[in-house]
Parts: structure tokens; C-alpha cells; sequence
């Protein structure tokens, strides 16, 4: 079994050279695959599922695309959390929570986005809550897409200037919360993104030693990991 994994593309319509990444990706690596999972921030902001723009149906399209040459799976980040059923339906996706199980070759495989791990990060955490609450997202999506582009704009300024004056390492992952998070879950193998730090790193987890894979955001090049027996991480130039 071959599996894919991408995320962070934060895709927006003035990178269109990421989405073109996507594409080109999806036609090299998916027709041999046998699952793609998206681990969050697939794009830079998700204003609703009834979202009009032409960026939005691009996005579609792309993903349309990949669904049809694999199975197609896909997590919230903290970007794309309006991702919604109709979201799914439309590209012929699945939303999987987060954290998730996969089953890869006989292997528990620990999937998640990255940011519930980023524990120091209190005030985060706080707004992560209340994003993810069913009450405010209602309230959100009953707003016109223009309310709801106004207030993605000055969200997204909010957060640059709140995270230029955080410390780089509580923006990281939490080491005690990949250990407990691994330990609960019974894996001996993460997968995630969100940190913008890609790499490969062990986790003491006790009596055995893990492997924490973390995904890299797309800009200059494109990230994934391709897992076939193990996870190879790998990139190429967008
Ligand atoms: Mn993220």
C-alpha cells in the first residue's frame, strides 16, 4: 500500500504557483497511491463551503481531480476549519477528525494537523476553542461571504501581528504533549504539519523509541511524505 501526505499549501489566489504544485503532484504521485491525506491548511483561509471565488472552485477542481485517481482524505487545520460536508461532497473527499488512526501497511499510523500539540501557546489554544466551537462557527457561516471575507482578512492580521511577538519555540510543538498524544493513541508513528519545521525526529515513548514526521509548508518547494512499507520525506521545487 502506498499513502500520501501533504499540508500547509496554504493555497490563496496570489500563489498560484502552489496550487499548480498540487496539481502537478497529484498527477505524478496519485495514480500509484492508494489513499491521499491532507493534513490541514490545504488553503490560507476557508470562508464556507458556499464560497463562490474563483480560487475556491479551483481548489475544488484540484481536489476533484485527486479523488478521482485515489481516495481522498482530509483534516482541518486551523486555516481551513469551515471545511464542511458539502466541502467533502463536492470533491468526492472524506473529512477525517483529527487526531486520526490510519492503517498503513499493518501500522497504526498517527495522523494530526500540529497545532493542538502547540500547548505553550496559551492564548492559541484559547482561540483554537472557540474557532472549533459548533456556536461560533454557526454564527460565522450566517454571516454573507462578503462579512465573512472582511472578517478572514482582519483575522489573518490579527494573528501576524500576535504570533511576530511570540517566541519561536512556543509556536513548536509541546515534546511531553507528541509523547502523551503517541502513548494514548497506542502509535509509534506521527504524522503532522502546521509547525513549518519538516523534519524527522525520535520520541522516547517508555521501553520504545517513535518517529515523528512533521510535514513543510509550500512556498519555494512542495512537501509530502510518501509511505510504502516506511514514511519518506520529500520535496520538490514549486
Ligand atoms: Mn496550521
Amino acid at each position: 500500500m502506498t499513502a500520501l501526505f501533504v499540508s500547509d499549501l496554504h493555497i490563496d489566489a496570489e500563489r498560484p504557483h502552489v496550487l499548480q504544485g498540487l496539481k502537478c503532484l497529484v498527477e505524478r504521485e496519485a495514480p500509484s497511491a492508494d489513499a491521499l491525506y491532507i493534513l490541514g491548511d490545504l488553503v490560507e483561509v476557508w470562508i464556507g463551503d458556499d464560497d463562490d471565488s474563483e480560487i475556491a472552485q479551483a481548489v475544488r477542481e484540484a481536489l476533484s481531480r485527486a479523488a478521482r485517481l485515489c481516495p481522498l482524505r482530509i483534516m482541518h487545520g486551523n486555516r481551513d476549519f469551515l471545511f464542511g460536508q458539502r466541502f467533502a461532497r463536492d470533491v468526492g473527499g472524506e473529512l477525517i477528525d483529527d487526531p486520526h488512526v490510519a492503517e498503513i501497511d499493518g501500522q497504526r499510523v498517527l495522523l494530526t494537523h500540529g497545532d493542538a500539540l502547540c500547548t505553550a501557546d496559551t492564548a492559541y489554544q484559547l482561540a483554537r476553542r472557540l474557532f472549533r466551537s459548533e456556536a461560533w462557527q454557526q454564527d460565522i457561516l450566517g454571516k454573507s461571504l462578503e462579512e465573512r471575507r472582511e472578517l478572514a482578512r482582519q483575522m489573518r492580521e490579527e494573528s501576524k501581528r500576535a504570533n511576530a511577538n511570540k517566541a519561536q519555540n512556543i509556536m513548536d510543538v509541546t515534546p511531553g504533549e507528541v509523547v502523551a498524544l503517541m502513548q494514548r493513541m497506542g502509535c509509534t508513528t506521527l504524522i503532522h504539519g502546521h509547525t513549518h519545521r519538516p523534519g524527522v525526529s525520535d520520541v522516547p515513548l517508555g521501553d520504545t523509541t517513535g518517529t515523528r514526521y512533521v510535514l513543510g509548508d509550500w512556498d519555494r518547494c512542495g512537501w509530502f511524505i510518501r509511505f510504502c512499507g516506511t514514511p519518506e520525506l520529500k520535496c520538490f521545487p514549486l
